[in-house]
């Protein structure tokens, strides 16, 4: 494995002569937040969008604290698995895991007076503690939200600055050195409180990075102490499922914002960095996914309201029809952005 970024070539993902019996499963279902989910295998985790979403029984349950804009279908995702799950909790951290899986969900206190980077830190030690504990230690994928990203921190130009230092701090103090870096999503909410939602394996998955990109970690000019430790994308080949989970994607080209001031051309040029990024995953590392048919659900995160009725033409113009997508209201880490999206492929 690679020491650090994108993983090196290696063959292409189902390939590998692995037995069902060591290869776990793990299914996304996005349904309307009114249906049961259509399947009888165990929940993992349900993850609920909006007010009006239910929570679903005896699994671990998640609502993101984002408010929901229109244009936004509601639903619900279900992560399900072939294996029982069991909840546990870790310090703050409440998960449910199998013996591969496991899906985690802590939210600390975080008012505008509060130490950021002590309750970021405090976040990412629980969460790496809990890994290590259950021994799923390859963390997949990551969402944070949390209020005030562009407000100075302790010295600090940003909140968003100082997460991405206390998450650094918190990933070497807890020993994490091979890791293949999680896709991640971190957006500036309304709420008092930091929420950090993620999913880990006990196998890494594919880091993958896009040609139109500067790979975030090698960035020009950030602090070195608080480089933003993800991947573009992890691909990550579960016992049926093909699974690409695309990390926030911006209107960056480089390492430039490009397009200032005018969200739909950042909108159109996120999607072109989502759909280079899918072309570049099946052409290096032998996916197969189709940047239209396997886009289960996108995400939108959207920093004026308002904009929506700008966004949403472009949507219905580039994506399927029946593709489930949610508008959610948040800011991002760089004051030019104005839109940032995100994607689950499966296949
Ligand atoms: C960017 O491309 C936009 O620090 O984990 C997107 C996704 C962004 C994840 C992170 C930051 C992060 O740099 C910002």
């Amino acid at each position: 494995m690679a020491d650090k970024g994108e993983s090196a070539a290696v063959e292409a993902p189902g390939s590998k002569a692995s037995s069902s019996r060591t290869m776990p499963e793990l299914g996304v279902s996005v349904l309307e937040h009114t249906a049961p989910p259509s399947t009888s295998h165990p929940v993992l985790a349900s993850l609920h969008f909006g007010n009006g979403a239910r929570a679903h029984p005896g699994s671990l349950s998640i609502r993101t604290c984002l408010e929901m804009l229109p244009g936004s279908n509601p639903f619900m995702q279900y992560w399900h698995t072939h294996s029982e799950t069991v909840q546990g909790r870790y310090g703050h951290v409440c998960y449910s895991c199998s013996p591969h899986l496991l899906f985690g969900h802590v939210q600390l206190p975080c008012t505008p007076s509060a130490d950021f980077s002590q309750v970021a830190r405090q976040a990412y030690l629980e969460i790496y503690g809990c890994l290590q504990d259950t021994a799923c230690r390859h963390l997949l994928r990551t969402w944070n939200y949390f209020p005030g990203i562009m407000l100075p921190c302790a010295g600090r130009p940003s909140r968003y600055d100082a997460f991405c230092s206390a998450r650094k701090q918190a990933m070497q103090a807890s020993g994490i050195t091979n890791s293949v870096y999680p896709a991640a999503t971190v957006i500036g909410s309304r709420r008092d409180t930091l929420q950090v939602y993620f999913l880990a394996s006990d196998t890494p998955g594919t880091a993958v990075e896009n040609p139109r990109q500067t790979s975030a970690y090698d960035y020009p000019v950030v602090d070195p102490h608080a480089p933003p430790l993800f991947s573009r994308g992890v691909l990550k080949t579960w016992s049926r499922h093909t699974h690409f989970y695309v990390s926030g994607t911006a209107s960056i080209v480089g390492h430039e914002t490009r397009h200032v001031d005018n969200v739909g051309a950042q909108l159109n040029e996120s999607l072109n960095n989502v759909e280079t990024l899918v072309v570049h995953a099946n052409d290096r590392y032998g996916s197969r996914l189709n940047a239209q048919d396997d886009l289960l659900y996108m995400k939108v995160y959207v920093r004026h309201p308002h904009d929506v009725s700008q966004i949403n033409p472009i949507l219905a113009a580039r994506l399927p029809g029946s593709t489930p997508r949610i508008l959610l209201r948040g800011d991002m880490c760089r004051d030019d952005l104005l839109v940032e999206i995100e994607a689950l492929y499966q296949a």
